[in-house]
């Protein structure tokens, strides 16, 4: 049976060199359906069974930009087996943000922390097992440059694609935006696969407009679901999409502290 594994990652984070060392000439090239996006696909080395397919570098899966769109689509649409998704370590915690939403699909994910090389040359130390217990999905030291740990990052992406488990969900929000987004999750009941609860509980609470054309909510729905999204924004007396952004935030800085130790920084890293 073919495995199919989505690489997702910033633009800059070495998405191309990473898809390169893992597919080689191997690689199949067009457009996404209906726009002029670029869509590239290939077999992973030796493994004519797994497809590797190349998303639009992206910073975030919102509805605000084509690549966005297209990405997120392929995969609520698709559903890849797994998610690798390509973190620049330099620049770890705003690459961090879209793993904050990939890890939402319920897909399970592989974070590959590229540019390791860099990292260890400006003798910055990133605690790998720290990473992944805070962020609840296998981590990985690369340097797609060098073909360093690539192997091992594809290896386990098949390996989590195959696992058939249901991916873990960091706990990203507070305990009142939680309950928000269960009660949200209750009225949308059995319209939504379970796998994908949170990602469609955010993306409704945030009143993405793309989200509500796919779900088609009735007026009853929608009458259930707007007080309990305003009554936090009165609580927290802010709109619901920053509510959600600002806490995906609070939850990055919370993690880096715990596992980034920048040279010259004050923090130790307790490892
Ligand atoms: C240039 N380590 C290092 N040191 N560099 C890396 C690594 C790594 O592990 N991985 C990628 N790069 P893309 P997107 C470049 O092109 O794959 C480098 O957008 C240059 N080019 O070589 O293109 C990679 O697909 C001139 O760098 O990223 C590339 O995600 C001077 O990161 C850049 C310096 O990689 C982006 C770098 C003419």
């Amino acid at each position: 049976m073919e495995i199919k594994i989505a690489l997702a990652g910033n633009p800059n984070s070495g998405k191309t060199t990473l898809f390169n060392n893992l597919t080689g000439s191997r690689q199949r090239v067009g457009n996404w359906p209906g726009v002029t996006v670029e869509k590239k696909e290939g077999s992973l080395k030796g493994r004519n069974d797994v497809t590797i397919q190349d998303l639009p570098g992206i910073y975030s899966l919102s509805p605000y930009s084509l690549e966005e769109v297209v990405s997120r689509n392929y995969l609520v649409n698709e559903k890849p087996d797994a998610i690798l998704n390509i973190v620049d370590g330099t620049n770890i915690e705003r690459n961090l943000y879209l793993t904050t939403q990939l890890l939402e699909l319920g897909i399970p994910v592989v974070v590959a922390v590229n540019m390791i090389d860099l990292v260890e040359r400006n003798g910055d130390k990133i605690d790998l097992d720290k990473l992944s217990k805070e962020l609840d999905c296998p981590v990985i030291a690369i340097s797609a440059l060098k073909g360093k740990g690539t192997k091992e990052a594809a290896q386990k992406a098949i390996e989590v694609a195959g696992s058939h488990q249901v991916a873990a969900i960091p706990s990203i929000y507070d305990k009142m935006v939680l309950s928000a987004l269960s009660n949200i999750e209750s009225v949308l009941g059995s319209q939504i696969d379970t796998s994908m609860a949170r990602w469609y509980s955010v993306k409704v609470f945030e009143r993405d407009e793309r989200i509500d054309e796919i779900l088609k909510l009735s007026a009853d729905q929608t009458s259930k679901i707007e007080p309990i999204i305003k009554k936090v924004e009165e609580v927290m007396d802010d709109d619901a999409e920053s509510i959600i952004t600002s806490q995906r935030y609070d939850f990055i800085g919370k993690i880096v502290s715990h596992a980034v130790k920048k040279k010259g920084s004050k923090h130790e890293l307790s490892i």
